[in-house]
């Protein structure tokens, strides 16, 4: 009978482990942040971006345009009324529009 509890037990600790490794390997929650481009400009930053977290480009105007990087680290074309996603890398980054060059901006990604 002792040795069964022993048993228990043992198995017992085994599962919680097995939990708590599972709990800690699980990657931070990546979160979506939109950026809207509307009436020939792009709209509020976001803030508490973070390097992985997912950049959702929204192009409301019937116009192209793009976020294109001053450091040329990303790209974005936008057509008219679509919605593009892009992975955050980390640090801060001045962006325009290739097509509109007034419309500028700039992200910070931590
Ligand atoms: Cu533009």
């Amino acid at each position: 009978m002792f040795r069964i509890l022993i048993l228990m037990a043992g198995l017992f600790l085994l599962i919680a482990g097995t939990a708590t490794a599972a709990a800690a390997d699980a990657a931070p929650t990546q979160r979506v942040h939109v950026i809207v481009v509307d009436k020939m400009a792009f709209g509020p930053m976001p803030a508490d971006v973070r390097a992985g977290d997912i950049i959702e480009w929204v192009n409301r105007d019937i116009f192209e345009h793009s976020a294109t990087a001053r450091d040329a680290s990303f790209d974005v074309d936008l057509k008219a009324g679509t919605t593009v996603r892009t992975t955050a890398v980390a640090g801060t980054v001045a962006f325009f529009c290739k097509f509109h060059p007034t419309m500028q901006a700039s992200l910070v990604v931590m």
